[in-house]
């Protein structure tokens, strides 16, 4: 059994890149770990975010978690800003990285380029989400490939933080599904989907109806030989198709291709669509259940009593560690 935690930010709704990249591993991981689920909500005002908006994403990330499987007697779901723990260690990592390093990371580069005013917390995002994870001596952390190079941040932070104060942060373990870890853009198949891309033909919704799936899958950019065919230079918009046709059937590529080898892309994109839309059926019908429920409410509260129990133990450490305040028991 190993201590899990991963996050997802509540900065539009979740896409098909979320689900197969990092949410997918989730329920599976629950199963046999001591996992804890987070909202993200911080991470998201790193960016500008209208207020009403923003509530509404946080609790329909929630009621998402619990649509696509997490089970809260299993795991422990909880949103960021009701643990306090995570702002003030992050502050304390902050105070541990380097501007150098934090500007090198890559998505502060694409989220900050062409931007007239950048908020000082889109650079700081790293010691925060670094944080998030070592709160809770987490061994093990389930993501999209994106986040791969804030992981190695994270650890070095922790092995800086324990050579330089005291020994107490376990190093966190990443992990990348071995399928499915860069879902692209369905207009730009050069580019990650990501749910704040301001086109929204780019990525298919948890949420989205039948009709809309239908559209977006029929309307995804391929190229004009109409050979079904992995190739992810020559070829990137079938072969993400096909990517994302595999993880939700489990049917191999190999087979996928034979399958289609002589027919068009009409209708493998038709077959996608039928495959998108049954996989989320299930998931829409327990999100529209959870989203009226008291019971989310609950969860969520019994959550962030979880996390918080547990985070403040190490924000005691932590302090001690540096010298912060008195020292504490
Ligand atoms: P934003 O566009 O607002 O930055 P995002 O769509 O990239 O958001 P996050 O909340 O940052 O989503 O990521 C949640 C999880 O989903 C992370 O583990 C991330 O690696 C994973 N993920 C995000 N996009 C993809 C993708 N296109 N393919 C696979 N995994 C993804
Ligand atoms: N940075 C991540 C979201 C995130 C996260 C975390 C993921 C914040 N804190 C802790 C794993 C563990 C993202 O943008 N996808």
């Amino acid at each position: 059994m190993k201590t899990i935690f991963s996050g997802i930010q509540p900065s539009g709704s979740v896409t098909l890149g979320n689900y197969i990249g990092a949410m997918k591993q989730f329920v599976e991981l629950q199963e046999h770990n001591n996992c804890y689920f987070c909202i993200v909500d911080q991470h998201s005002i790193t960016v500008p975010q209208d207020r009403l908006e923003l509530r509404k994403n946080i609790k329909s990330l929630a009621a998402l978690y619990l649509a696509i499987g997490i089970d809260p007697s299993k795991s422990t779901l909880f949103i960021q800003s009701e643990v306090p723990a995570h702002a003030q260690a992050g502050w304390m990592l902050q105070c541990v990285a380097y501007i150098g390093e934090l500007e090198r990371m890559t998505q502060f580069k694409d989220k900050s380029s062409g931007k007239e005013a950048v908020s000082a917390g889109l650079l700081t995002y790293p010691p925060l989400m670094a944080a998030d994870i070592l709160l809770y001596n987490t061994e093990v952390v389930p993501v999209g490939e994106d986040q791969k190079q804030h992981l190695e941040l994270t650890r070095d932070l922790a092995e800086r933080f324990n050579k330089k104060y005291n020994d107490i942060f376990t190093i966190p373990e990443v992990r990348i599904p071995k399928d499915g870890a860069r879902i692209m853009s369905l207009q730009d198949p050069t580019k990650k989907m990501s749910k704040s891309d301001p086109n929204t033909k780019s990525f298919i919704t948890l949420l989205d109806d039948p009709k809309q799936i239908e559209k977006k899958i029929k309307s995804a950019v391929t190229d004009s030989d109409g050979i079904v065919e992995y190739n992810r230079e020559d070829k990137p918009g079938i072969t993400n198709l096909l990517s994302i046709y595999s993880v939700l059937t489990n049917e191999s590529i190999d087979s996928l291709v034979k399958r289609y080898q002589g027919i068009g892309y009409g209708v493998f994109k038709a077959d996608l669509a039928e495959v998108v839309i049954n996989t989320l059926k299930p998931i829409q019908d327990k999100y529209n259940y959870y989203i009226q429920s008291d019971e989310l409410d609950s969860i969520l509260d019994q959550g962030a009593e979880k996390a918080n129990f547990v985070a403040s133990k190490t924000i005691k450490k932590m302090e001690n560690a540096m010298g912060l305040g008195r020292k504490r028991k």
